[in-house]
């Protein structure tokens, strides 16, 4: 699909608040991309999908991640997960991304996993500290990003499993995997 097609099929699938962030979210994975050598052009088609299914009904997302039959242990964990699963199959069912790392920045950028490549790590981060995110911490989060990507992520995991242990929510697996294999690479 081309990519203003693209921009407005995923735009009308949400709320216009949610667009915004998702327009944050294209600007700062430019941002990354380039800063840290990554594609922009990737880095901007991940953004503009990452959260097409985050307003789909339950349902629908439950379905999406029982047919495509690959992390259905996620059913098992907050709906909050679901969205990055169901978004990456749409993405390839619906509109047509067939680049695997693609895919893959969409899938993992909520929960992030082990080994994470750096189209990955540029979209998690840009979906944490993209303009319109407003939290504590977040300041020094983009500061680490302006040269640490590694520094900037750990920070960021740090904050989301704080964030989840204070609610008293349950840490998806692939969320604690993230965190401890970025503490141990590169010393
Ligand atoms: O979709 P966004 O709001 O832009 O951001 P997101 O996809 O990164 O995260 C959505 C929510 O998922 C956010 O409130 C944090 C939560 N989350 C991330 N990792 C985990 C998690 N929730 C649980 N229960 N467990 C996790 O491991
Ligand atoms: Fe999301
Ligand atoms: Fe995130
Ligand atoms: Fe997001």
């Amino acid at each position: 699909m081309e990519r203003k097609a693209l921009i407005e099929a995923v735009r009308t699938q949400m709320p216009e608040r949610r667009w915004q962030h998702t327009e944050g979210v294209m600007q700062t994975s430019i941002v990354l991309a380039r800063r840290f050598g990554a594609e922009p052009e990737r880095a901007e088609l991940a953004a503009i999908l990452h959260d097409v299914a985050k307003f789909w009904p339950v349902e629908r997302m439950r379905e999406a991640i029982v047919e495509e039959n690959r992390y259905t242990d996620v059913l098992a964990y907050d709906k909050e997960l679901w969205h990055a699963h169901a978004g990456a199959y749409a993405a390839g069912r619906d509109y047509d991304v067939r680049d695997p790392e693609v895919l893959d920045a969409i899938r993992y950028h909520t929960s992030g996993r082990e080994r994470m490549s750096l189209l990955e790590r540029v979209v998690w981060l840009a979906d944490l500290i993209e303009p319109g995110r407003n939290f504590p911490g977040v300041e020094q989060i983009r500061t680490l990003a302006e040269h640490d990507l590694r520094g900037a992520l750990i920070e960021g995991f740090d904050t989301t499993i704080a964030y989840l242990l204070a609610k008293k929510k349950r840490i998806y697996p692939l969320t604690v995997l993230a965190r401890n294999d970025l503490m141990t690479e590169g010393g």
